[in-house]
Formats: C-alpha cells, structure tokens, sequence
C-alpha cells in the first residue's frame, strides 16, 4: 500500500516535471544581443530597399518603406556607426534617403546604383561593429535568424490587423492548431459538422505590410539556409527550413495569425533553440540559465506518456481487487 502511494506520487512528480519542462520550450523570448541585433538590422534593410526597387514610382508603398528603414536604422544606428567610422555613419543613411528619392522620382537605374552601394557599406559597417568570431557563430547567426522572424510576425499582425501581438506566443491557440482561427481578426472557417473545409484566406487591410512580411520571411529563410550551410550536420536543419518553407507557402496563402504564429513559434523558433543553442531571454523561466538550451518535447512527453501508462496500470490493479 505504501509502496503503491510512493510510486503514484513519484510518477505524478514526473507528469508535472514533464509539464514544467514542456512549457518554456514554448514560452521562449529570445535573449538580446548587439552583435546579432546588428547581423539582423543589415537584413532588414537590404530587405526594405530591395522592396523599394519593385515599387518604383509608388508613392504610397515608398512611403510604407520610408517609415520601416528609418526603424531600422535611426538617429541612434548613425551615433553608433558614428562612434566606429564617421563615414558609413554619414552614408548609410544619405544612401538609403537617395534610394527612395530616386523610388519615388521613377529612376530605377538610379535605385539600383544606389542599393549596390549601401551593400558594400552595410558590408563594412558589419566588419565595424561585429567582431570575426561573433559574425562567424552559428548561435549568434541563428539569433539573428530568429530577430528577423520576430519582424515577419509583426509586419503580418499589421498586414491582417490582428487584434493580438503575433510575436508573443502567450496569444497563441495551441488547442486549435489544425484549423487555428480566433487570432488575428478576420475569422477563417475550419470545421463544421465534422467536415473539414478549406481555411478562408485572411483579408488583407496593409498591402505595403503583408509583401514586407513575405520580404522578410525570405531574407530569413536564406540567412537560415546560409548557416544550415555552414553546419551541415546539424540534425536540425531540415526541421527548421521545412518550417521556412511552410511559413512562406502559409503567408502566400494569407493563412491565420494563428497558423503564421504556429509556423515561427513552434516550428522555426524550438529548432533554433535546440539546434543552435539560442540563448533565451534570462527572465524567462529557464533555471536561471539564459543560455541553457531548452529541450525539445520528445523526452518530456515520454515521460509523460509513461507516467500516464504507469498511473493508468496502477489504477486498473487496485481496481482488480
Ligand atoms: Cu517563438
């Protein structure tokens, strides 16, 4: 009998244990760092200016992309560079600024001169602000990777005017993965009656924010292939870029916040944690440890599933007597 009671007790321990561990694994906000901040910001803005070239003579979308580069690099960016190489911190900006006033004046050979240039100095301002053996870290590479697919969600959460924050995955509908809707305003019809139908694509109310999602999604999904190319054995790779490859199909489709949040947070971001040991926010509930990787589910679930075999098999015992 008291046999019985301890060993209820130890597997109820490890069914929580397994629950405790199998939350921050989805709880995860990703530590900061500059260098990887910097990685990420020359992306960005490649991005934004390549975006920039195919809507020449678009007022309306320049101006979307005037507003997201001066995020992405701003006064304080300049001060920055400025304190590294006065020069880059004179023509980083002054070229993006020359980048859309030739946008906006219908100059594409003008545009793509320009772009060219604000490569090669993006290029150097990498060199001036992010040391050889941090530029050349897979795990700082990959938070990079990470930082980008943060901008990926807030640009679709404008694109469908979500009601929630698709970047925190507290929003998240885990229950409701298959047919996810609830998140990310306009509804999307999942089942009825048992019958599955094909989700309703989201209504899109920012055109300039949906193609800057789809934009960024891609950058990060060569920034990704870039480092799984530098790491070939890394048992994660295919994990992760299956996950790009469905992220990018599921925004092309307009799918749900739901299911775009399901796509980063549970599909790239566990892999870049396991695989590339992201270091996580330290607040968050990892031990105390912000660079312990956080495992991924397998091993807490079977131990889960055990302990519920275990407790079931005790259960129909006592019931025999
Ligand atoms: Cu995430």
């Amino acid at each position: 009998m008291y046999v019985k009671k301890v060993v209820a007790l130890c597997l109820a321990g490890i069914i929580v244990v397994g629950m405790i561990y199998t939350h921050p694994a989805f709880a995860h906000n990703f530590g900061g760092d500059q260098s990887a901040t910097f990685i990420a910001k020359t992306y960005e803005i490649k991005a934004e200016v390549n975006q920039v070239a195919k809507n020449i003579g678009n007022a309306d979308s320049i101006g979307y992309y005037a507003d997201a580069l001066n995020e992405y690099w701003n006064a304080n960016d300049t001060k920055e560079m400025g304190e590294r190489n006065s020069l880059l911190a004179k023509e980083i900006p002054d070229t993006i600024n020359a980048t859309l006033e030739a946008a906006k004046s219908g100059d594409s050979a003008s545009v793509d001169s320009h772009i060219s240039d604000l490569n090669g100095y993006l290029a150097e301002a990498l060199q001036a602000r992010v040391d050889p053996d941090k530029a050349n870290n897979s795990t700082i590479q990959a938070l990079a990777v990470a930082y980008v697919s943060k901008e990926v969600l807030e640009k679709y959460g404008t694109a469908i005017n979500s009601t929630v924050d698709l970047t925190d995955m507290s929003n998240m509908n885990m229950n409701n993965m298959k047919n996810g809707n609830n998140t990310g305003g306009m509804s999307s019809s999942g089942s009825m009656n048992g019958m599955s139908m094909a989700p309703q694509p989201q209504a899109i109310v920012d055109q300039n924010a949906y193609d800057n999602s789809i934009a960024l999604a891609m950058s990060a999904q060569q920034m990704f292939s870039d480092v799984a190319s530098k790491n070939p054995s890394n048992t994660y790779n295919s994990k992760i870029s299956d996950a790009f490859t469905k992220l990018i199909s599921d925004l092309n489709a307009k799918a749900d916040g739901n299911t775009i949040m399901m796509d980063v947070h549970e599909g790239i971001h566990p892999g870049l944690i396991s695989g590339y040991n992201v270091p996580l926010e330290s607040s968050s509930t990892t031990a105390g440890n912000p660079n312990a990787a956080v495992p991924e589910f397998p091993l807490p679930v079977l131990l889960t599933l055990i302990s519920v075999a275990g407790v079931i098999t005790i259960t129909r015992l006592k019931g025999l007597r």
